[in-house]
């Protein structure tokens, strides 16, 4: 930070106090990690210097023998971790990987049966305010009302009505093992392709902690900074037979020049995701939101589906009369980061909510456990039971913080920045 410090101020600062942030705050965002200091130093390298068009040794431009290294060790090392005949780890973002899928393989105005987005799915599954629900037709299936769990028969139900041309399975606000052979049958009967958007689950997934989509996809995508804790970014892994189409979707088709520095830092990430430490850390993840969510419904929260069987879950907080939007800003000011969510069936609109998302991930990688998570559920009752009361919320965010430094985060770097 020495040079950024004297060089640019305001960003220095920015990166220090987000930096401080991250260690004093208790980061509940289901779809958050915190890195490792590897991840770190290869993706703030010198690869985001290279310029890479191309695949490893069919570039467009000269010089990339080292960024190639890179790019061939990242492609091995995510085959190695989720069994995988064909990986692509050049999409800029979740969204990308998506949107290279769909463009590969189907075409506008085809039908694609996904998770509505209230119901826990996610903008690019469809929603009408994304590409993907401009350029398809889309029909949504989503969780039963009275379980909360997805209803695979009305999913059934639905491909026979309207036959789309791809399957959507996979979520970003969904707390249940999801069923990817029972999706494979659908898809099967009715002749459609299955793509799995696993990024929430994809560390789990690594680790044998969730059930792996792989053997019953045509495509799974993901984002590497959630679960899987690399660095922000997309990935696609498919059957072999479609190794053609997606390279050449994803390039020249939808993006230019590969981020070398990322790609570098995701197969940094993959090396720490291949070792027995990292099941450890997935199987704690799980742990600690069943004790996180055992502790919240002793404190009377309500959970969509009953609980949780993976990283995350969803509180509904009609029962505390307090809405999402409020929730979150009440729980910011004690020192607890997380975000408002719709529920499936919600009437308030996805500015308010009647819900939060939360998860684990980001608590279990700063090395808590079942004791503090404990703890943090009694801490989030207070707020959510006392949210105009300022003084038991500075009273909360003391005890955050104290708990915070019993798990330090980026100790050097904070350190670094007030020395120099
Ligand atoms: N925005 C992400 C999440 O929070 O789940 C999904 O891309």
């Amino acid at each position: 930070m020495k040079n950024l410090k004297r060089t640019d101020k305001e960003i220095a600062e920015a990166i220090y106090n987000e930096t401080l942030k991250q260690h004093t705050k208790l980061q509940l965002i289901a779809s958050e990690n915190f890195v490792s200091e590897a991840v770190l130093e290869a993706q703030g390298s010198i690869m985001t210097n290279k310029y890479a068009e191309g695949y490893p040794h069919k570039r467009y431009y000269g010089g990339c023998e080292f960024v190639d290294v890179a790019e061939e060790l990242a492609v091995q090392r995510a085959k190695d971790l989720f069994q995988a005949e064909h990986v692509n780890v050049q999409p800029h973002s979740g969204s990308q990987a998506n949107m290279a899928v769909y463009f590969s393989s189907i075409n506008a105005g085809d039908t694609i049966l996904a998770m509505n987005l209230s119901h826990g799915g996610h903008l690019t599954h469809g929603s009408p305010v994304n590409f993907s629900g401009k350029f398809y037709k889309v029909v949504f299936y989503g969780v039963d009302k009275e379980t909360g769990y997805i209803n695979y028969k009305e999913v059934e139900k639905l491909a026979m009505l309207h036959e789309p041309r791809m399957i959507v399975a996979g979520a970003s606000a969904y707390p249940r093992t999801i069923d990817f052979p029972r999706f494979a049958d659908i898809a099967k009967k009715v002749n459609a392709l299955l793509m799995v958007d696993m990024a929430h689950i994809a560390g789990l997934v690594a680790a044998g902690e969730h059930p792996s989509p792989i053997p019953f996809s045509d495509f799974v995508t993901t984002t590497t900074h959630k679960t899987l804790r690399g660095p922000r970014g997309g990935m696609i892994l498919c059957k072999s037979m479609y190794a053609k189409q997606i390279d050449k979707m994803v390039f020249p088709g939808i993006q230019g020049g590969p981020l070398m520095h990322v790609i570098a830092a995701k197969a940094v990430a993959f090396k720490e995701a291949s070792v027995p430490e990292f099941k450890q850390y997935q199987k704690q993840i799980v742990l600690n939101a069943k004790a996180l969510s055992g502790s919240l419904t002793a404190h009377g929260f309500k959970l969509v589906s009953g609980g949780t069987d993976n990283h995350l879950m969803l509180l509904d907080l009609r029962n505390k009369n307090v809405t999402g939007k409020d929730a979150e800003i009440c729980l910011e000011k004690a020192g607890i980061i997380v975000n408002k969510n719709m529920l499936p069936f919600d009437d308030k609109p996805p500015a308010v909510t009647s819900g939060i998302r939360i998860g684990t991930p980001s608590l279990t990688t700063r090395g808590m456990k079942e004791k503090e998570m404990e703890t943090i559920a009694d801490l989030m009752d207070q707020v959510i039971a006392h949210p105009q009361d300022e003084s038991r919320l500075k009273q909360v965010s003391d005890q955050v913080l104290k708990l915070c430094e019993k798990f330090p985060l980026y100790k050097e770097r904070r350190e670094e920045y007030q020395n120099v």
